[in-house]
């Protein structure tokens, strides 16, 4: 589909996210990139694009924007036209936003027990981000990691040596299912194209390569079909080759995926 095709058939989609990390919201981006579809991430490309998104994800009143109910917290999907009465649709959590995008975009597969599959593995995959989160946060959020070393190391090290390993056993388990069943050829978790649960099973590992190179280096050889082949094709997907390589893909830094080198194995 041409670019000016896209635009006349899709909404204007807004993603709501903090500036300069990838974070959550890169799951969200990942779904327009794949696919091509045009949206603003407001935070990081409009001039006061932050102060839109405090003041709809953050705040403290009864409503978000637009006669929508209130956001816990950044990502939002902001919606012009697609909300009551003609009005702006804010939806907010991560694993909402997947599942109101899959289809609009092209992500989800054609039946409905494929696409509660895909549910399943795109959610333990949002988990595993979680506890990633918690390998330099175990006790609370709002301190700093230096004044949660101790436990930090505690944390990734379960993380490391018990977590990961489960994690990555059921992901290449789905691989080699869907290979056998359907037709995902070991570049697919669900049926024989691209769905959403491979771009957020793809940014976790991506994410985990960042916060743990020599743990990821080491486990590559045990789930080779996971962390070589489907990593290193889904990148070929879509959009996301060109997506990859520009400004548009933020470095990861102080967000989830962070790097301390001692939590690392050693
Ligand atoms: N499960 C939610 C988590 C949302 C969340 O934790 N957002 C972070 C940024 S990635 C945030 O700003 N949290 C503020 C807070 O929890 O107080 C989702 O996936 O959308």
């Amino acid at each position: 589909m041409s670019d000016a095709k896209k635009l006349r058939t899709h909404p204007q989609y807004e993603l709501l996210y903090h500036p300069s990390i990838p974070g959550r919201g890169e799951f969200i981006r990942l779904c327009f990139e794949a696919t091509g579809v045009p949206y603003t991430d407001v935070a990081n490309e409009k001039p006061s694009g932050y102060d839109t998104v405090q003041s709809i994800c953050m705040n403290t009143s009864l409503t978000s924007a637009d006669s929508n109910p209130p956001v816990f917290a950044p990502p939002a999907l902001r919606v012009p036209g697609a909300g009551a009465d003609g009005k702006a649709l804010v939806i907010a959590q991560t694993p909402s936003i997947l599942m109101y995008l899959s289809e609009r975009l092209g992500l989800a597969p054609d039946d409905e027990a494929a696409t509660y599959h895909v549910y399943q593995l795109a959610f333990t995959a949002l988990d595993l981000n979680n506890e990633v989160h918690d390998t330099h946060h175990p006790l609370a959020v709002a301190k700093y990691y230096e004044d949660q070393k101790d436990a930090a190391l505690v944390k990734a090290t379960d993380v490391r040596e018990n977590r990961l390993p489960k994690f990555f056993s059921y992901f290449e388990r789905t691989l080699r299912f869907n290979e056998e069943n359907g037709g995902g050829e070991g570049k697919y978790l669900v049926g024989g194209r691209l769905t959403f649960a491979d771009l957020v099973v793809w940014q976790v590992i991506d994410g985990l390569y960042f916060s743990f190179p020599k743990e990821m280096e080491a486990r590559k050889k045990e789930y080779g079909k996971l962390l070589d082949g489907f990593y290193e094709s889904v990148k070929q997907e879509g959009g996301l080759k060109e997506y990859l390589k520009s400004e548009r893909r933020l470095p990861y830094s102080q967000g989830v995926f962070r790097y301390y080198p001692e939590l690392d194995r050693q």
